[in-house]
């Protein structure tokens, strides 16, 4: 063959397998299920485990198989479970063996990854299947070409952490913001590896349902639901019941070019609230003539979310967000999900009397949604893109912009359906180049960051009219940001970082801002963390920085000056709990200790005090 020819077909060859190795965020909309078409295998458990801080292992072919391994927890961050690694951020490999089941072999078989951080390349066999960017979300392959029913089959993942400034969240920014290690541009720990659950499952291959979208609305006691179903395959028709109410409503429905809509009323509807999360259960069956080809369930809660000048309406009726911002993060465990801490963390949240959180800085686990779901928590769902920043290179900006879109279109797509989720937040605190830590703001906003915060809410609102949208600011940063979104979220620590020590100054400051902001933009406004760090067991019996006694006088009068604004929707604590961060001189053993409980749970005194204030009833 003649060199330009086969430099051609090598091009092109490239090009479809690039093309192909992208994910595709549509198929991590239906999280797998167990029933009569569907099956289900968790593959979480010990996996082998490889450093590659060379780089060799695609060059040496260790897709092929690993050897010279270490066990490791899968799910479960890498930087905790052995006494090497804590700061180790490179390539590694993981490796683990199943046996896929002979019946399989008449199935759709897909491989999905909960979170892997934060840039993940996937081989089934030895075939490799694609790449995944991008920490925090799930994605998935279809892997019925590769995998070999009736056998043990081999799941190989090359996994890098790089901090880099071209990602989301930031890293290794030359001008960052702090002065750490590991140079995260964010304060939290970097946590990698594989942290939640790998599942193999399948779908039927006959015809699938590939999506279902549920849209919630209510007219005096009427529930309207609105249901939109996706299929793949033969299926022409199907056959919609909810359950829950006093008898279950059954609906038919045809396919129109592979969707079907289908609308429901729910007399004498149970609406979806705090006080009451009543959920019904959908289950969504399509046929060919009378044949069942798939089934799939789902709960759903009805209810609807809007906004005004001054308050979050949930089902029409104002409603005051009482939280926190928390991490995912507990010892060892690192970002891995950690199923009784999630269950513990609920169970504080109501002892506490709070009714909501933010899933800070990054998208959690589905367990955190379908627990808000059940206990009727309201959730603020937020993308990694905290930190961002619009100086420096311009490249580095456009695929930080890209991997932002990349996030909301996955975060859509997992949690579109949970009544949970009442608000998406395309970022936290972007700075500008020159902070300006005080109450007037920073530097003369830079226009391309306007435009590129548009497009963030243009491209989350195109997807979802349905919930409100926030972005949460900086202390000194542009009100031009905070303005573009439907609830104004502002992160504010006078009386910490500044007026230091001082907290009656602290909360006269934010007394002020915060009628300079509502006069400015006319929303309502969550201050969406305040907190100071507290070591738990120092006391002084002046409240004195950083013991118990100034945690909780901080905490009170931050709440006292927003029960005097009726603008105020939230106040949401930082932080729920101590966490781990990098290391640095303001992060006293890599912990931030602003946690109203420790990082084990255990309440200080601020705790106890939000417990009675809280609870009190109106
Ligand atoms: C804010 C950030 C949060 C930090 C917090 C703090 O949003 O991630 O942990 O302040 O300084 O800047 O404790």
């Amino acid at each position: 063959m003649k060199k330009p020819i086969l430099i051609l077909i090598l091009g092109l060859l490239s090009f479809c397998n690039n093309a192909m190795a992208q994910t595709d965020p549509k198929d991590i909309a239906l999280f797998p299920q167990q029933n009569q078409f569907r099956s289900l295998s968790d593959l979480s458990g010990i996996w082998d485990f490889k450093k590659d801080p060379k780089n060799l292992g695609i060059q040496e072919r260790w897709f092929e198989g690993l050897t010279h391994t270490r066990p490791i927890a899968v799910p479960g961050s890498w930087n905790e479970q052995f006494t090497d690694s804590r700061d180790y951020l490179d390539v590694v490999w993981y490796e683990t063996k199943t046996f896929v089941p002979q019946g399989w072999i008449s199935e759709e078989v897909w491989l999905r990854l909960g979170s892997v951080n934060y840039h993940a390349t996937v081989w089934v066999n030895g075939q490799r299947l694609g790449i995944h960017e991008g920490g925090h979300l799930p994605f998935a392959f279809e892997v019925s070409q590769v995998i070999k029913p009736g056998r043990k089959n081999t799941i190989i993942v090359r996994v890098e952490n790089e901090l880099k400034p071209s990602r989301v969240p930031t890293g290794n920014v030359p001008k960052g913001f702090l002065t750490n290690y590991p140079k995260a541009n964010f304060d939290f720990f970097p946590y990698a590896g594989i942290n939640r659950k790998v599942w193999l499952y399948t779908l039927p291959k006959k015809a699938k349902i590939k999506d279902i979208t549920v849209k919630t609305d209510f007219k005096n006691t009427v529930g309207k639901i609105s249901i939109e179903i996706e299929k793949i395959g033969t299926a022409k028709s199907g056959e919609i019941t909810l359950v829950g109410g006093s008898r279950p409503l059954t609906k038919s429905f045809k396919f129109s070019k592979g969707k079907a809509v289908v609308e429901i009323d729910v007399p004498n509807v149970e609406l979806w609230s705090l006080e009451n999360p009543f959920l019904y259960d959908l289950k969504v069956d399509i046929k060919d003539k009378q044949t069942v080809l798939d089934h799939y369930e789902l709960p759903v809660g009805i209810r609807t979310i809007s906004v005004n000048e001054k308050s979050i309406l949930l089902n029409g009726k104002p409603v005051f967000l009482k939280g926190f911002g928390k991490h995912e993060d507990f010892p060892i465990f690192g970002r891995g999900v950690a199923n009784p801490v999630i269950i513990k963390d609920y169970a504080l949240l109501k002892w506490i009397g709070a009714n909501s959180f933010r899933t800070s800085h990054y998208p959690y686990d589905e367990e955190y949604y379908r627990m808000a779901d059940r206990e009727g928590i309201l959730i603020i769902d937020e993308i990694p893109a905290v930190g961002l920043f619009f100086h420096g290179d311009q490249d580095d900006l456009a695929e930080r912009q890209r991997m932002c879109k990349q996030y909301l279109e996955e975060l859509y797509y997992r949690d579109k359906n949970h009544p949970s989720v009442v608000m998406w937040c395309v970022a936290n605190e972007p700075f500008p180049e020159k902070m300006n830590l005080s109450p007037e703001g920073g530097e003369p906003t830079d226009p391309n960051s306007i435009v590129a915060f548009k497009e963030l809410f243009d491209h989350i609102k195109a997807l979802d009219d349905t919930r409100l949208t926030t972005l949460v600011g900086v202390m000194g940063g542009p009100v031009e940001w905070i303005g573009l979104a439907d609830v104004v979220c502002i992160n504010r620590y006078w009386g910490w970082y500044a007026q230091s020590g001082e907290i009656d100054k602290g909360a006269a400051v934010l007394n002020q801002e915060i009628d300079g902001l509502y006069a400015a933009l006319k929303k309502p406004i969550i201050v969406s963390e305040f907190g100071v760090d507290t070591f738990p067991g120092m006391h002084a019996e002046q409240p004195e920085m950083f013991t118990e006694e100034y945690q909780k006088e901080f905490i009170k009068a931050y709440l006292d000056v927003a029960d005097t604004k009726d603008f105020v929707t939230g106040m949401h604590i930082w932080a729920f709990a101590d966490f781990k961060t990098s290391q640095g001189i303001i992060r006293f053993g890599g912990i931030n200790y602003k946690g109203v409980f420790t990082r084990d749970r255990k309440p200080k005194m601020a705790a106890h005090y939000l417990k009675k204030r809280w609870n009190k009833k109106e």
